[in-house]
């Protein structure tokens, strides 16, 4: 590694790797792509020749080499875990999607295996950390600016999905953002969560359940409701608005320019999350690279990983059973504290 450059390799090259592929190396300047490696071979040679990278023929390789610093891990959500504890084992830093893993024992233990290495070597890719509209709302609660947060109203709506998507994916690739960034928020876990049944919508292009509401309940009674509509909504459109003691914050919508015509105000909303947090996706890597050089990351950890899939399978579990399901999660082990 340089002094000021990371050189990265990156794992899986499908829509996801490819705009990180991109970013990293025509965006952020602490880092540098060399090599890459997917399943489908095409899929690598076609970042081969526009990037002029090296392509591994497997993960392990491309985690072995000596040119990596540091891994990204955008690949099949059940391929993740093992990248990640190969890295950790080699003490590599490493940048992994979510999900973490697909069971919170996987979760358990990485981080068994990091504290062994005595400091975090991973950062999970919940970018709306770095969103500046979330990053404003968090300082605003941390302020003290609305009193005492005490509910938090939340909707996360998508136009589409790709082909092969199922009920499940609705938490543990979609509401998942919203059981990082709403724990982020107010600074605490959760105590139990809860999906609730609704009338379904026709605009659903597969057989999945879709809308779904989910709720929480953090430790300190803090609800939290998510509106989660996984097809056929009218923008890719995320809301959230924290209701505190003496006031309200909400996220802002994306555009910056408001239109007046025909007797209207109107702007514009984004139709993809890649355009929506395209900004917090720059940052997260600034911060990661960062991080990476001054042996200090500081983007969600792999605690963070854990409480995700914890949540995410008492939610799957309040989905067939009906009723409220407890989070019951580990002591935190302390380099994360
Ligand atoms: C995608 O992986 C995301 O991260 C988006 O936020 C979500 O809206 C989308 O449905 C997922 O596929």
């Amino acid at each position: 590694m340089g002094k000021n450059m990371v050189r990265v390799g990156v794992i899986g090259c499908g829509a996801m790797g490819k705009e990180h592929v991109e970013r990293l190396t025509n965006v952020i300047p602490q880092t540098k792509v060399v090599a890459v490696y997917d399943y489908i071979e095409e899929a690598a040679q076609e970042v081969v020749k526009k990037y002029d990278v090296t392509s591994f023929t497997s993960g392990k390789e491309l985690i072995d080499s000596n040119d990596v610093d540091a891994v990204v891990i955008a690949s099949a959500d059940e391929t993740h875990a093992d990248y990640v504890m190969e890295c950790l084992k080699q003490n590599k830093y490493v940048f992994c999607e979510k999900p973490l893993a697909l069971t919170a024992k996987k979760c358990e233990e990485m981080m068994e295996i990091e504290a062994s290495q005595g400091h975090r070597l991973l950062q999970m890719g919940f970018n709306r950390r770095f969103d500046k509209g979330y990053v404003e709302m968090k300082n605003a609660i941390d302020n003290g600016e609305i009193g005492e947060p005490l509910m938090i109203h939340s909707a996360h709506r998508n136009i589409s999905q790709a082909p092969g998507f199922k009920t499940d994916y609705a938490i543990t690739r979609v509401a998942i953002h919203e059981i990082d960034i709403s724990r982020w928020l107010l600074g605490d876990e959760y105590d139990e969560v809860q999906v609730l049944k609704v009338k379904q919508s026709k605009r659903t292009d597969g057989d999945w359940l879709n809308p779904q509401l989910i709720m929480f309940k953090t430790n300190s009674g803090q609800r939290i409701d998510v509106e989660v509509q996984t097809d056929g909504a009218y923008a890719y459109d995320i809301r959230c608005q924290v209701v505190g003691e003496d006031g309200t914050l909400d996220l802002p919508d994306p555009a910056v320019v408001t239109k007046r015509k025909n007797q209207q105000v109107s702007y514009g909303l984004s139709d993809h999350w890649a355009n929506r947090f395209s900004d917090s996706y720059d940052e997260e890597f600034i911060e990661w690279a960062r991080g990476i050089l001054n042996n200090q990351l500081v983007g969600a950890s792999t605690w963070d990983g854990y409480a995700s899939c914890v949540t995410s399978d008492a939610l799957i579990k309040s989905r067939d059973s009906g009723k409220p399901e407890k989070v019951t999660m580990i002591e935190q082990p302390e380099i994360y504290q």
